[in-house]
Order: structure tokens, then sequence, then C-alpha cells
């Protein structure tokens, strides 16, 4: 049988020093391109497309397996719902990076929410892999709700798949095997069984590619200022007069007087306020109309939320999706 990387799933070869899966020696567990990423947080892009990924979805279809669908709750994505069209399993929510939304935000509020969407979750569990926020309620329900030995880990790519899967190794197993992650999407490349015990199994998957998302247009330095590494401060604004909003160098929004807004988004993202007209040549326009008291949603960015309704222009440098939803918080 074909022996797989022990950090990424990917199968070993070593024929080929630029395709996936490429050793020195076959006789390593682990492909370089994982030990470059875990020793030296050195990054080879991979292009994954979803097709593949899809095939793999399909074949958990068929088992009756328990799937913890593990989803980043502060890039939550626009259609959740669409994993549903590929799986009817038995399906645990898994929210990951509780640590990045303010503490002051209850996990039932977001429980509710998301149970409100109508997916049928047999449950839902708030977790942070960082702060090792929850582990044991996860585990109680992991073992509760499974059906065999196998349970799947599906979700989006940087959901947070693999790291929680070494955290659940690091609490209750003494399978000493460390997944590959890491900020870039499509760490992971294939499905790679993790046993923590003789009862249990994890399997671990590369996950979907959200579908233009910020988090596929941006090189790994930008990627790590729109990805918070902790707890977010929300930023309001009061638009006293017709003001624009500058959001790092990929977003500009003009909003009209009179109007309350709290962004969500990293605090490493440089964001300020400008009361004269910014150059917007080389951005798209684009205009949106928002409900009072709703989120507007920039995909793999953040979110913000207006307090009334208004018509504002959005100005940006890349193809990222933008869509208003019923306010998270
Ligand atoms: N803030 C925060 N970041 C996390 C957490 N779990 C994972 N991450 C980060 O999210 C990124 C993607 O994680 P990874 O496990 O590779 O995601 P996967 O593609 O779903 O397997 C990495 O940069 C992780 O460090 C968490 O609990 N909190
Ligand atoms: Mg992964």
């Amino acid at each position: 049988m074909n022996k797989k990387c022990q950090g990424c799933g990917a199968i070993l070869q070593d024929q080929e020093s630029n395709e996936v899966g490429y050793v020195r020696n076959l006789k390593y567990s682990l492909c370089e391109r994982c030990f470059r990423i875990k020793n030296y947080s050195e990054y080879k892009v991979i292009v994954q497309d979803n097709e593949e990924y899809i095939k793999i979805l399909k074949e958990v279809d068929k088992t009756n397996d328990l799937v913890l669908f593990v989803v980043d709750v502060f890039f939550m994505g626009a259609n959740l719902e669409k994993i549903r069209t590929y799986i009817n399993n038995p399906m645990l929510l898994v929210l990951t990076k509780r640590d990045v939304l303010p503490y002051s935000v209850s996990d039932q509020k977001i429980k509710d929410y998301m149970h409100n969407l109508s997916m049928n979750f047999v449950d839902v569990e708030l977790i942070s892999s960082y702060k090792n926020y929850n582990f044991d309620q996860l585990y109680e329900k992991i073992l509760r709700y499974k059906k065999g030995p196998n349970v799947y880990v599906i979700g989006f790519t940087n959901a947070g798949k693999s790291t929680m899967i070494n955290k659940i190794l690091y609490h209750y197993s003494d399978n000493k095997m460390s997944l590959t992650t890491s900020i870039m999407p499509s760490t992971t490349l294939n499905s790679i069984e993790v046993k923590v015990n003789q009862d249990l199994t994890l399997i671990d998957t590369p996950g979907l590619v959200v579908d233009r998302s910020l988090i596929n247009f941006v090189d790994g330095s930008m990627l790590s200022k729109i990805m918070p590494q902790k707890e977010i401060k929300p930023i309001t604004y009061q638009i006293k007069g017709n003001q624009m909003i500058k959001i790092s160098d990929f977003l500009i929004l003009d909003i009209p007087m009179g109007n309350d807004l709290t962004i969500y988004m990293s605090n490493n993202l440089e964001i300020n306020r400008y009361y004269k007209g910014l150059n917007t040549s080389g951005y798209r326009e684009e205009k949106m109309k928002i409900k009072a008291d709703r989120d507007l949603v920039f995909e793999g960015l953040g979110f913000i939320h207006f307090k009334e309704e208004c018509t504002i222009t959005v100005y940006t440098k890349y193809d990222m999706k933008i869509y208003t939803r019923k306010k998270l918080i």
C-alpha cells in the first residue's frame, strides 16, 4: 500500500521533488513540504480544487458515521448549508477559534444563531484550540454521538480542523502523531486517519476552498494580518458627515452621514477614517443596500454591523464576496 505523509496525508514519493508528497527517502513519514512548514514555517502553495474534496465528501456520505463539521466562528462563510448537499451523516457542528470573538458575547447566543440555520445538527460545540477551551465537552459529545470507531472531520480549509485534532490527541491519546497546520489554506492535502484509541479514529480531510474569500488572494504576510490571533476589539464609528473608511490597501467604504457602525476585523489591519475623498482608482466599485441592524460580511476579512438602514459604496481590490446577513453579535 502507498504510504501517506503523517502531516498532510499526501501519498509519499521519492521521484519528483516538485510534486506533492516528495521525500528523499521513503522511510520518512513526513513529506518535505510538511517538514519545511513545521520546522521553518516555509509554505509552498498548493492549489486544491473542490472536485477532489467533493469526492471525499461523497465517500463519507456512504457511511453513517458521525461527522464533525468544523467552522471558523469568525470566518463563517456564506453558504454553510451547501455541505448538506453532499452529506447526510449525523453532524456535530464544531465552531472553532472562540478566542477571536469578543469575550462579552455569550456562547449561548452564538449556539442559538447556528441552531436557527436549520441544518439539522445533532449538537453544537464552541471551542478554542489556542485556549484549550471546551475540549472536555467536545470529546464527551464525540463519544456520545459517534456511531462506530470512525469520525470524520470536515469543513472549509483553514477552519482549524487539524489544529483541533492535534489538541484532541494531546489531551486524550497516547498517539504522538502531529498533523501539519498553517495559516495558509490547503495545508492538509488528503484524508488522514488519526487513531485516538482502540474505539476512536478521527479522519482529517483537506476542506472545501471558500469561494471568493480574501484568503485565496493574498500572500502569507498579509494573511497573518487578516487572520486574528487573539480577541478582536471591535471599532465603532459614528459617521457625522460623508466619510470614508479605508481598511489596509484593499478596501474603502464610502458611508453616508448619520450612521453608527461597528467593525469586527483583525486589529492588525490598518483601519482609518477620512473626511475627504480618497483616490479609488484601481478599485472595483459596488453599491450595497443594507437594512437596519444587519451585518455586512466581507468573505475572509470580517464583518461590519450597521445600526441604521443605508446605502454605501464599497471599493475593493479583489473579487471578494460581500453580502449581508442577520447580525451575529
Ligand atoms: N485564533 C485561533 N486560531 C486558530 C485556532 N485553531 C487553529 N487556528 C489557526 O487557524 C489556521 C488554520 O488551522 P489548520 O488547523 O491548519 O486548519 P485546517 O485547514 O482546517 O486544518 C492556523 O493558522 C491555526 O494556527 C484557534 O482556536 N484560535
Ligand atoms: Mg488541515
